[in-house]
C-alpha cells in the first residue's frame, strides 16, 4: 500500500500510536436471571442466548425464519374508489371525517398486523425456535459456585461461562459459526471425568422431541400459517459428542455421566420459501446434512473457522477511546457507574463494537435482514410481531452498515426492498390507481405492502421511499455500477408511484402526498379535535425530494430515462417545501398546527437532517436552527430508538456533547428489578436495546450515532447542487464530544468510496489517512478548514467509480 499520512499540528500521535485499547467485552459474575442479561450469538441465522446457569443452563435458540403466517391478500382491492373523497376532505382541512374514511375505506382487508400480535393471524410473527436445557448433576439447592465469571467476547464472537463447584472448575464456550451453519458449545472441566448432565430441546408450543440417536436429539413442529392450517415447519437437531464417559437416552432427554468433555452441535433449518434464505425442502433432512459435514471436525477447528470468518468482518473498523477504572467492572455495573457520572469513553467504544458485532451475527449476504429482534426472541408472540417497520426501524437496523465497512451485510435489506416491488404493484393499484409499488409502515417475509389497520400510523405512504435510500446510499458508498443498474428499476418505480399520488394543495399550490401521516404522530385541528391522517407531511417531501433526486442522478448515470428526470426535475421543484414553524421549529405538517404530544418519540420531519442531508448547519443554517429548536421541544427522554436516532440527529448539527448527552440517556441502565419491561428506556445489561421492550434498532442507531460523531461525509458547502457530480465532503471528527479528547479509529467508510482512519489528541485530529481504490481528490474538512487533498491508494479496496 502507497502510505501517504496527513499529519496535523501537533504531530505527537500517529494512528498507529492510540490510546490503549480496552477489550472488547461484555461481562458479568452471576448468571443471567433474565433474556435481557443473557448473551447473543449469531451467525446471520441462527442466533442463541447464553445465560450460564450453574446448575440449570437454558439456551434460547434463534432461526431468522421461523416466522407463522403466510402469504395473504391484504389490500382491499376497492379502496381506491374512496380516495377521491378523503383527498377532497383533506384539501377542505377537513382532516378527522378524512381520517374516518381511511379507516372505513382505506387500511387493510383483514386483521393486518394483529395489532402488533400476530401469531395467529395471517400476517405472523417472528418466533423463538427454542430452548436447549442443561440440567448438571446435582442440580438442587442451594446452589453453592464460586469465582463466577461469564464473558462475550466481542472479537471472537465467543461466549464463555466458568465456575468452581465442589472444588471442580468448570468452564463452557459457545459460539454459532456462519462457514459451517451450527451452533457449538464445548463443556469441559478441569478434573476427568466431571461432566454430568442431562441435555433437553423444547419449545413453548408446537415441538415434538425425540431422540433419534443414542447421542442425538430431533425437535421438529410446524407453525400456524394463520389460517389454522400448517405454515412453516422447522427442525433443530442436538447432537452430543463426548470425550470419556457415556451419553444414553433418558426420556426424550440425552444423559452424559462422568464425561472429560462435551461437544454439542446444534443445526437448525425451516422449509421457508420466500424472497431470501436458504432453500429448504425437508428441515429435517438438512438438519441432519448440517450435522454430517462436522463429522471428524475437531472443536478447535470449527472455532477457528468460525473466529477467521466473523473478524474479516470485526477488524475492518477499530475504534479505541481510553479505559478508566469504570471500564473493568462487570457490564451492569458498569452502565449503572457510567450512568452515575463516572468516566468511561471506552463504553462508547464497548456499545459501538457491539453494534457492529450485532449486525454481523444478523444480517448475512443471502439471508433475511435483521429484525425488530435482531434474530434473538424467546418468545411466541414477539413484541410488535419482531417485523420489519417502515416508519424508522429496519432502516435504522442498517444505519451502521455502510458507515461501519460492512457493506456487503446491507444486501438482506436490498433483497428484502426487492422482494416488496410484486406486492407492492398491487397494492399501488388497488389504494391508489397508480403505476410503481409502494410499502406502508410494516411489512413480513410474505411481501405485506397493505396499509396498517388503523388510519392513526398505518397510511403512512412513504416507507417504499424510505426504503429506496438503501439502495442509493449503498451505491454511493461502493460506486457499484451493477448494482445501481439492478436497484434502478425499483427506484424508479417508486418514484412513478409518488408521482402518480402527487396532487397539489391549493393554499400554495405546492405537491403533495395525501393521505399520509407523520409517522404515528398526532396533531391537532383549528377546531381542536385531533387527527393523524394528512396531506405532505414534511417527511414525505424530503423523501420525495431525496427519491426524486437520487432517480434523477441514477438516470443520468446509466443513461436512461431523459423525459422521466425531466418531469421528475419539474414536480421535485413543486413540492411542498421545508417550512420554519412560528416558534421557530422546523414544522412536522403543512400547517403549523399544536401538537398533544409535543415530546412524542419519532422526529421524522428531521429526515432531512438525518439520515437524508438536504439540511446542514453550512448549507441551510436557518433549517439546521429550526431543527435544534425541534429537538429542545422533542427533549431528551425517548424509547431506545428515538434517542439512538436523537444522537444521529446532533452529531449532524455538530454538537458533539449533546450527541454524548443523548448517548448516556441511551445507555442508562433500563433493567431495575430485572423486569422484562425494565423502568423505562436506555439499555439493559446485556446492553440490548430497551424502546422498552427489548428492540434491536436503538443498537444499530446508537453505533451510527457514535460513528457519525467522528466521520461524516455528506453536502460540500454550496449544497445540494453540487451533489450531480456526486462529490462529497469528508469531514473528520465534525461532532466530537469533550468527554472523548483523546482516541482514534480506523477504517470507517465515507460516501465516495473512501475508507479513513483518523486518531486525535486534545480534541484535535493529529493525524489521518484516507484512502480509495484509485487516486482521487477529495475535500476534507479538518478541524472546521475545508483542504483538497490527493487519497491514498488502496489496491485491495473495491475500484469506485461515479459514472461521470
Ligand atoms: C414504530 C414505533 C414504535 C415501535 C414500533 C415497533 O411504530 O413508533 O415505538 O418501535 O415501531
Amino acid at each position: 500500500m502507497n502510505v501517504i499520512r496527513y499529519l496535523c499540528a501537533p504531530l505527537l500521535l500517529s494512528v498507529t500510536a492510540a490510546p490503549v485499547p480496552a477489550p472488547a467485552m461484555l461481562w458479568f459474575d452471576q448468571p443471567a436471571t433474565h433474556f435481557t442479561r443473557s448473551l447473543p450469538l449469531g451467525n446471520g441465522r441462527i442466533g442463541a442466548m447464553v445465560f450460564g446457569g450453574v446448575n440449570i443452563e437454558r439456551i434460547v435458540l434463534n432461526e431468522n425464519s421461523l416466522w407463522s403466517g403466510s402469504r395473504q391478500e391484504a389490500d382491499r382491492p376497492d379502496a381506491h374508489q374512496a380516495l377521491p373523497e378523503i383527498r377532497r376532505l383533506l384539501l377542505e382541512g377537513k382532516n378527522v371525517e378524512a381520517e374516518q374514511l381511511v379507516n372505513a375505506h382505506f387500511t387493510c382487508q383483514g386483521p393486518g398486523s394483529g395489532h402488533g400480535s400476530g401469531a395467529n393471524v395471517p400476517f405472523g410473527c417472528y418466533q423463538v425456535l427454542g430452548n436447549v436445557h442443561l440440567r448438571w448433576a446435582g442440580a438442587v439447592a442451594p446452589v453453592n459456585y464460586a469465582n463466577y465469571q461469564r464473558t462475550l467476547d466481542l472479537a471472537t464472537a465467543t461466549a464463555r461461562v466458568t465456575y468452581e463447584r465442589d472444588g471442580v472448575r468448570f468452564h463452557r464456550e459457545h459460539f454459532v459459526s456462519a462457514p459451517d451453519e451450527v451452533f457449538v458449545s464445548r463443556l469441559t472441566a478441569d478434573q476427568p471425568g466431571a461432566v454430568t448432565l442431562a441435555i433437553g430441546l423444547d419449545r413453548p408450543e408446537r415441538f415434538t422431541t425425540t431422540v433419534v440417536e443414542p447421542n442425538e436429539l430431533l425437535m421438529t413442529g410446524t407453525l400456524n400459517d394463520g389460517r389454522g392450517g400448517r405454515g412453516v415447519s422447522y427442525a433443530a437437531r442436538l447432537r452430543v459428542l463426548n470425550r470419556g464417559g457415556s451419553v444414553k437416552p433418558q426420556g426424550n432427554e440425552l444423559a452424559v455421566v462422568g464425561a472429560d468433555e462435551v461437544v454439542l452441535l446444534v443445526s437448525a433449518a425451516t422449509d421457508y420459501q420466500g424472497f431470501a434464505g436458504r432453500r429448504v425442502t425437508d428441515p429435517v433432512v438438512t438438519s441432519r446434512s448440517d450435522l454430517d459435514r462436522l463429522i471428524g471436525r475437531e472443536f478447535p477447528a470449527l472455532h477457528a473457522a468460525h473466529v477467521a470468518d466473523f473478524q474479516s468482518w470485526f477488524h475492518r473498523v477499530a475504534l479505541n477511546l481510553p479505559a478508566t477504572a469504570n471500564s473493568s467492572l462487570p457490564t451492569d455495573q458498569r452502565l449503572r457507574g457510567f450512568a452515575g457520572g463516572a468516566a468511561d469513553p471506552a463504553l462508547a467504544k464497548l456499545y459501538f463494537d457491539f453494534g457492529r458485532y450485532l449486525l454481523i451475527s444478523a444480517s448475512r449476504p443471502g439471508g433475511l435482514p435483521a429484525n425488530l429482534q435482531g434474530i434473538w426472541a424467546e418468545e411466541i408472540q414477539t413484541p410488535w410481531n419482531g417485523d420489519w417497520h417502515l416508519d424508522i426501524n429496519v432502516q435504522m437496523n442498517y444505519w451502521p452498515a455502510e458507515l461501519c465497512n460492512l457493506s456487503e451485510l446491507h444486501e438482506p435489506m436490498h433483497q428484502l426492498i426487492a422482494s416488496l416491488v410484486e406486492p407492492g404493484r398491487k397494492t399501488a393499484k388497488a389504494y391508489y390507481g397508480a403505476r410503481g409499488w409502494v410499502a406502508h409502515v410494516i411489512t413480513n417475509p410474505w411481501g405485506y405492502t397493505a396499509p396498517g389497520e388503523a388510519a392513526s400510523w398505518g397510511s403512512t405512504v412513504s416507507g417504499s421511499a424510505w426504503l429506496c435510500q438503501h439502495l442509493w446510499e449503498h451505491f454511493l458508498y461502493t460506486g457499484n455500477r451493477e448494482f445501481l443498474a439492478w436497484a434502478y428499476p425499483i427506484l424508479k418505480e417508486s418514484a412513478l408511484f409518488y408521482l402518480d399520488n402527487l396532487i397539489e394543495e391549493p393554499k400554495r399550490r405546492w405537491l403533495v402526498t395525501g393521505p399520509s401521516n407523520s409517522p404515528e404522530n398526532s396533531f391537532q385541528l383549528p377546531d381542536g379535535r385531533t387527527a393523524h391522517v394528512c396531506l405532505g407531511p414534511t417527511v414525505d417531501m424530503q423523501l420525495l425530494r431525496e427519491l426524486f433526486g437520487n432517480v434523477i442522478r441514477a438516470s443520468q448515470i446509466l443513461g436512461v430515462d431523459e423525459a422521466l428526470r425531466r418531469e421528475l426535475s419539474e414536480k421535485r421543484t413543486r413540492l411542498a417545501p421545508n417550512q420554519v414553524s412560528p416558534d421557530g421549529r422546523l414544522q412536522e405538517w403543512l400547517e403549523p398546527y399544536p401538537e398533544p404530544e409535543p415530546r412524542h418519540r419519532h422526529t421524522s420531519h428531521l429526515y432531512g437532517l438525518y439520515p437524508y442531508y438536504e439540511i446542514t448547519p453550512r448549507t441551510t443554517p436557518e433549517l439546521a436552527d429550526a431543527c435544534r429548536k425541534t429537538l429542545d421541544a422533542r427533549g431528551d427522554r425517548s424509547t431506545g430508538w428515538a434517542l439512538g436516532w436523537r444522537i444521529n440527529l446532533w452529531a449532524r448539527l455538530g454538537d458533539g456533547d449533546r450527541a454524548h448527552q443523548l448517548l448516556q440517556q441511551l445507555l442508562h441502565p433500563a433493567d431495575t428489578g430485572n423486569t422484562y419491561d425494565g423502568s423505562g428506556a436506555g439499555s439493559y445489561p446485556n446492553l440490548f436495546d430497551a424502546h422498552p421492550p427489548f428492540q434491536i434498532d436503538g443498537n444499530f442507531g446508537g453505533a451510527a450515532g457514535i460513528g457519525e460523531m467522528l466521520l461524516q461525509s455528506h453536502l460540500p458547502a454550496g449544497g445540494e447542487s453540487q451533489i450531480s457530480d456526486l462529490k462529497f465532503e469528508i469531514e473528520l471528527l465534525p461532532a466530537l464530544p469533550s468527554a472523548w479528547p483523546e482516541g482514534s479509529v480506523q477504517g470507517l467508510r465515507a460516501r465516495g468510496g473512501f475508507e479513513v482512519d483518523i486518531a486525535w489528541s486534545n480534541g484535535k485530529v493529529t493525524d489521518y489517512q484516507i484512502r480509495s481504490a484509485e487516486p482521487r481528490d477529495v475535500t476534507v474538512r479538518v478541524d472546521g478548514q475545508a483542504q483538497l487533498i490527493r487519497s491514498t491508494v488502496e489496491p485491495a479496496m473495491k475500484g469506485f467509480r461515479n459514472g461521470n
